[in-house]
C-alpha cells in the first residue's frame, strides 16, 4: 500500500468516526430535548447541535456543492457552514486547501489522528504565516480530540490555515483558503 493510500485511509476513518460523534450527540439530543429526531440522516433540516443538514449533507460540506458552484450554500453566522479538517497522521492537513465565499462564516471542526498534538490557526495569510498573537487558533487537539472554531471571511484573502505546535508549520502543516464571490 502506498502512503498516499494510507492517508486517504486515515482520512476515511476519521471522517467516520467524526460522523458517529455527531450523529450519537444529534442523538442524546433529540431524547432530550425533542420529540422527534433533529435532522435525517439523509437530508436537510437542521441539528439541535447547530449543525446544518443531515448526515450526507450539510453537516459535512467537504462534499456537496462547493463555493462558486450551483447549489452552493454560504454560511451564515448563525447558521456557519460546517467544513471539517483531519490534522494528521505526521504533519498534514486533509484537506489543505479550501474555498469560501467571500463574507461567508465558516466553523471548522478540526480532529486529530495519529499522536502528535496539534493547533489549528485560522486568518489572513500573513498573520498565519507569522503566527500573530491575535489570530484565532484552537490549541492543543490530542489524538482523536475534536474542536472547533468559528470565523468570517469578510475580506478579500489570501487566507490560510496552520499548526504552530513547535515544528509543525516548518515541516509544512499548512493550509490554503481561496476567496470566491
Ligand atoms: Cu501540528
Amino acid at each position: 500500500m502506498t502512503r498516499e493510500k494510507h492517508i486517504v485511509g486515515w482520512v476515511a476513518m476519521a471522517f467516520a468516526v467524526v460522523a458517529l460523534t455527531v450523529g450519537a450527540a444529534a442523538f442524546g439530543a433529540s431524547v432530550v430535548g425533542h420529540a422527534g429526531w433533529p435532522g435525517s440522516m439523509m437530508g436537510g433540516g437542521y441539528g439541535s447541535d447547530g449543525y446544518r443538514g443531515g448526515m450526507m449533507g450539510g453537516v459535512n460540506s467537504n462534499v456537496g456543492p462547493q463555493p462558486g458552484t450551483p447549489g452552493f450554500i454560504a454560511g451564515t453566522a448563525a447558521a456557519p457552514r460546517v467544513i471539517h479538517i483531519v490534522a494528521g497522521p505526521g504533519y498534514t492537513f486533509s484537506p489543505s486547501a479550501i474555498t469560501v465565499e467571500r463574507g461567508e462564516t465558516v466553523t471548522f471542526v478540526v480532529t486529530t489522528i495519529g499522536p502528535l498534538v496539534h493547533e489549528f490557526m485560522v486568518g489572513p495569510a500573513g498573520a498565519v504565516a507569522a503566527d500573530q498573537h491575535d489570530t484565532p487558533e484552537i490549541a492543543d487537539i490530542g489524538m482523536m480530540q475534536t474542536k472547533s472554531l468559528t470565523y468570517a471571511f469578510d475580506g478579500t484573502g489570501p487566507y490560510a490555515f496552520a499548526c504552530h505546535a513547535d515544528g509543525h508549520y516548518e515541516a509544512g502543516m499548512r493550509g490554503t483558503i481561496s476567496v470566491v464571490g
